[in-house]
């Protein structure tokens, strides 16, 4: 055992040596006779470590918590050779989690690179692209790109790898997106013609395909907009959602040219309004295995799903079977202050998580914009998954070999815990991979995908296997409010059949259960090595007494655990609604997975700090070296300065403006879509007049619902269901959030 692992990562650390040498761009490296390593046991260990290798403790780098720097006693202080025999020695040790040779850097400042990137581009919103820049003024503040601009730099920019957009819409002939415009990826399934051109209507209402297409493939260095993700690849649009939808409809969208389309992009489901549990369709489910089987000639379509936009309606992603699906790579949000915004859903099937927008003090998100125009405000769970369908037309062109599930291997391999690590609910599954039902994985790390993508380094993944556990003389049983059905599932996980599974993918439960108010439900699945999933959460809006129908709940908290051993399936009715009754009327576990354990999961995951990542993660960078621009220092204090006021006087004005902030706020942001007579006579037209720090106030309290008065609650909950009922299966730009957006923009 030991022979071939010791030999795998020698052969990854050769691989390393030889990849920063090649990185080198023909200068000459010195190699000083420090190491930086991580030592989780701290600075004890890390003291033996220096003693026992003969080494000096230089001390913690930075404020990098177990990471030290060691100077070693006999090696050369400069050496144009990297010591890997002393890097092996090091990193092989138990007490050490990563270690790398220290060497001079030629080029200096902190200032420096952030010039340079400022520079990249002439497109005038560039500097507004926060999540594909680091515009970081202080190294103690959390790196926030998407480490994007290293994989440019290598030259991949999505060449020869087509995306289309499942939306209302694309305005093709957007200067900024037109160059690569791919008409083959593009059909209008609302007027069923060729043409997917937005209908054009004086709220703007179809913007929103226009805008994910723009994040994706906004060109670089043509003076306008921003610049997409993947800025070569191709774009196209699919209208499906300007209409009536049916089950045909997204099939046709999901299953649209999928030997040429490589990747699909979807930002909509259903209502997000906290008590829809609905999946896909017949047709639409035979389209998702007909691309996952035949797409991409056989290496299948990659689908990328906005997880949601329902928090403040109390959904939970668990009930959206599109999202939930083992076929979409489902993503979520993070705001740029790195927390999981308002609208964000929880549950455990979402993969991973790209940036959006957040509080109201938070960038958003800049993209090309209806009329030839651009916008710096999208918003939502919308936003998020268009940058994530950016990063996988990267990976596609550094490995167009990658099949369906090596995409979403590497997604789950090298999405980065750490700048989400001050949200609450991140777990350490059994095989080592941090894992949160906010935000899957963690947030997408372009440059470590691409990098791990490359075919070099890739061997894929096993074939896939799928093992049903069930139990043929299982009897329903009854549960109550304040009860609990423990089901315990034990399982060799088809262990000497040729579907055995020892290392695991997605987990499904199916299961039907009857029940009296749905929204009480609590399910838990507990896998063999302890790690606990939440797979159905409460919604407080779901009254329905529906219950499930063979419904699959899907996770990926156990990627990568051997499944062998006892599942504990937990229901609970903690609600106290004593009238609550029903039964578990059948389920089974199905497991997805290999028999063999891939490759690239050999070696444990290492969790590197993001900071310490910079953009090119060759190694920790002394902190001494960044510089402080103390003009953007000045404007960062004048900044919190803002804050602090709004939030001082937000007391005192607490009593006098909220509630008629709030009803501002909900006319203005639902009179667009809804019949004028369930408006307030009176002010239904009236200009609005009141200050827009009011509004400000407003959406705090609709942040923190703990803050609704008990009236204001009732009001929300009236207009969220009339808003739903009179605009079912919407896209996913929440329109409370984006109606606030734009008064606020129009207020300046
Ligand atoms: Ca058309
Ligand atoms: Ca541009
Ligand atoms: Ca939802
Ligand atoms: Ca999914």
């Amino acid at each position: 055992m030991d022979g071939p692992r010791r030999a795998g990562r020698c052969a990854a650390l050769a691989l390393l040596a030889a990849c920063c040498l090649a990185r080198g761009g023909g200068a000459e490296r010195q190699f000083l006779n420090e190491w930086a390593a991580e030592v989780p046991a701290g600075p004890d260990a890390a003291r033996a470590i220096a003693e026992e290798l003969d080494y000096d403790l230089v001390g913690q780098i930075g404020s990098l918590k177990n990471h030290y720097l060691f100077r070693h006693k006999s090696h050369p202080r400069r050496s144009r050779r990297s010591a890997i025999h002393i890097t092996k020695r090091l990193s092989d040790d138990e007490r050490v989690s990563w270690a790398e040779q220290q060497y001079e850097k030629k080029r200096t400042k902190r200032a420096a690179v952030t010039d340079s990137a400022e520079n990249l581009f002439n497109d005038p919103m560039w500097n507004q692209q926060w999540y594909l820049q680091d515009t970081r003024i202080t190294p103690s503040l959390p790196k926030l790109d998407l480490h994007v601009i290293p994989v440019w730099q290598k030259g991949i920019t999505g060449r020869g790898v087509v995306i289309t957009v499942l939306d209302d819409g694309l305005e093709w002939n957007h200067t900024d997106i037109y160059a690569n415009y791919d008409p083959r990826a593009s059909y209008d399934f609302n007027d069923n013609d060729y043409d997917p051109f937005p209908r054009y209507d004086p709220t703007n209402e179809n913007k929103h395909g226009t805008r994910c297409a723009g994040e994706i493939a906004m060109q670089a260095n043509n003076r306008k907009c921003g610049v997409g993700v993947a800025y070569n690849s191709k774009v196209g649009g699919i209208r499906m959602l300007d209409g009536i939808v049916t089950d045909a409809i997204e099939a046709s969208s999901i299953g649209f040219n999928p030997e040429h389309v490589d990747i699909y992009s979807a930002s909509w489901g259903p209502n997000d309004d906290g008590k829809t549990v609905e999946g896909p369709g017949r047709l639409a489910q035979k389209a998702f295995e007909y691309g996952i089987k035949q797409g991409r000639n056989g290496k299948g379509s990659i689908f990328v799903w906005a997880s949601g936009n329902g928090g403040r309606q109390g959904d939970n992603c668990d009930c959206d079977g599109y999202t939930d699906s083992i076929y979409t790579i489902s993503i979520s949000s993070a705001s740029q202050q790195g927390l999981s915004p308002w609208y964000a859903e929880k549950c455990s099937s979402t993969l991973a998580t790209a940036y959006s927008s957040g509080d109201y003090t938070d960038q958003r998100i800049t993209s090309a914009d209806l009329h030839n125009e651009c916008t710096g405000t999208h918003t939502g769970t919308s936003a998020s998954a268009p940058l994530a369908a950016g990063i996988f037309a990267l990976a596609l062109e550094a490995n167009p070999n990658l099949t369906w599930r090596d995409m979403q291997h590497l997604v789950v391999w090298t999405s980065e815990y750490d700048p989400l690590a001050g949200n609450p609910g991140w777990k350490k599954n059994g095989a080592g991979l941090m894992v949160n039902s906010r935000f899957g994985f963690g947030l997408l790390n372009a440059n470590a995908l691409v990098d791990l993508a490359d075919p070099k380094r890739w061997k894929g993944v096993p074939e896939k296997r799928e093992c049903i556990v069930q139990d043929k003389s299982f009897e329903p049983r009854l549960l109550r409010a304040n009860e609990e059905v423990i089901i315990e599932i034990p399982t060799k996980a088809c262990e000497g059949q040729e579907n055995s599974i020892a290392s695991l993918e997605h987990v499904q439960l199916e299961a039907t259960i009857e029940y009296s108010r749905r929204g009480d439900l609590h399910v838990t699945l507990v896998s063999p090595s302890g790690t606990s999933t939440v797979l159905l959460a409460e919604r407080e809006r779901d009254k329905s007494p529906n219950g499930f129908k063979n419904w699959d709940f899907m996770s990926v908290h156990t990627w990568g655990e051997n499944p062998t051993g006892t599942w504990v399936l937990r229901i609970t009715d903690v609600s106290k609604r004593i009238q609550n009754e029903g039964r578990i009327v059948n389920w089974k576990l199905i497991l997805h997975g290999t028999d063999i354990q891939p490759e690239h999961m050999k070696q444990p995951r290492v969790y590197t700090s993001y900071n310490a990542v910079q953009n090119d993660r060759r190694g920790v960078e002394k902190m001494t070296d960044l510089v402080e621009d103390h003009t953007t220092q000045e404007n960062l204090s004048e900044k919190n300065k803002v804050t602090q006021d709004i939030g001082s006087s937000r007391n005192e004005a607490e009593d006098k403006f909220p509630s008629e902030a709030m009803l501002h706020l909900l006319r203005s942001a639902f009179s667009r879509q809804m019949a004028q007579k369930r408006l307030p006579k009176k002010t239904a037209s009236e200009k609005l007049s009141i200050p827009y720090e009011h509004f400000y106030q407003a959406l705090e309290k609709l942040n923190k619902p703990s803050q609704l008065k008990d009236s204001e609650e009732s009001l929300y909950s009236d207009y969220v269901d009339l808003f739903y009922n009179a605009k079912p299966y919407k896209h996913r730009d929440d329109r409370l959030l984006q109606a606030l957006v734009d008064i606020i923009n129009e207020g300046n």
